[in-house]
């Protein structure tokens, strides 16, 4: 599994504080946190960036790889920025975050990724937005495969993104998601495959964030994710992507293969996993007291 950090991402407010005054301490500060966890990679949000985006892009590259050797997942819907980003990035392996289906997007950027030789999230989203289902899904990907063949673009280079979506307001958007990872291995067998795990949780009370990430990260594991975008700074979800969760990651599969072992036989720990597995599989309905139910 590679573990991607999002910490440093522009809807921090200190962040976003940090990159509009060029402030080198606390970006270093973070991306130091970051590397410390254990992470791979760093993902880099400087957003949409439509001012002044590649000086920024290149600066934030520089100041964090002047303090941390780790490779970068570059994410700006900026081209420009993101070419600054690739130019200034020392190191093999850079990623570009990302590319999706939408014409425009692979006609600018797929030239990045043979011109750096860098890797890349091929990010499931077409002209029509975001696909409905796992069918939808999987229609894009195999037209964007198509598409990189032509390119001769290597499969080891490319990480799909299904699109992990919220919990609270798109329940069955989060089973598409679950269900297209089942097929995926069968779809592009020497491709990557890879999400931003903490969407799923957005729009959930922030203490109750932690326990659905981790879950959905269990349930994708299982179903053979290859990478992941996550909190670097979640403990505990760290240990479980580095595989030291083992037994949770076995209890998931329980109720995945639709078994329930019985209440009484579980720690309060198990409890909390078993209820939010069941809610992400689509198992018992969503809502914010889902614990206590
Ligand atoms: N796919 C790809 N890239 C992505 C995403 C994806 N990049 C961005 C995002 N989704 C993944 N990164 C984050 C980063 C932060 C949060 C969610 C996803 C987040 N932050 C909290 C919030 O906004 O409330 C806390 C912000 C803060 O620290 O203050 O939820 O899907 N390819």
């Amino acid at each position: 599994m590679i573990l991607i950090g999002e910490n440093m991402n522009v809807m921090n407010k200190r962040i976003r504080q940090a990159m509009k005054e060029r402030n080198k301490e606390v970006v270093q500060e973070i991306a130091i946190r970051e590397k410390e966890s254990g992470v791979d990679y760093l993902d880099i949000n400087i957003g949409p960036a439509r001012k002044q985006g590649g000086e920024l892009m290149r600066w934030m590259v520089e100041t964090i790889q002047e303090v941390v050797d780790l490779p970068l997942s570059l994410d700006t819907t900026n081209v420009e920025a993101m070419e600054e980003g690739l130019k200034a990035h020392r190191g093999a392996n850079p990623i570009i975050n990302s590319i999706s289906a939408r014409p425009e997007r692979m006609g600018a950027l797929l030239p990045l990724v043979k011109k750096y030789d860098a890797s890349f999230i091929a990010l499931l989203l077409g002209v029509e937005g975001i696909p409905r289902d796992e069918a939808e899904r999987g229609a894009l990907a195999a037209e964007m495969l198509a598409r990189f063949d032509e390119e001769g673009i290597s499969h080891d280079k490319v990480y799909f993104d299904p699109i992990i979506l919220p919990i609270s307001s798109q329940q069955n958007q989060v089973q598409g998601c679950t269900r297209f990872m089942e097929i995926f291995p069968e779809l592009a067998p020497d491709c990557n495959s890879t999400g931003g795990l903490s969407n799923v949780s957005n729009g959930t009370p922030d203490e109750l964030r932690p326990i659905l990430n981790r879950t959905y990260l269990l349930i994708l594991m299982n179903l053979g994710l290859s990478s992941v975008i996550l909190d670097a700074f979640d403990e505990e979800i760290i240990k479980i992507a580095k595989g030291e969760r083992k037994d949770l990651q076995e209890l998931v599969k329980k109720v995945m293969d639709g078994e329930e072992p019985p209440s009484e036989s579980l720690t309060q720990e198990q409890r909390d996993y078993l209820k939010t597995a069941k809610v992400l599989l689509g198992h018992s309905l969503y809502s914010h007291s889902w614990l206590k139910l």
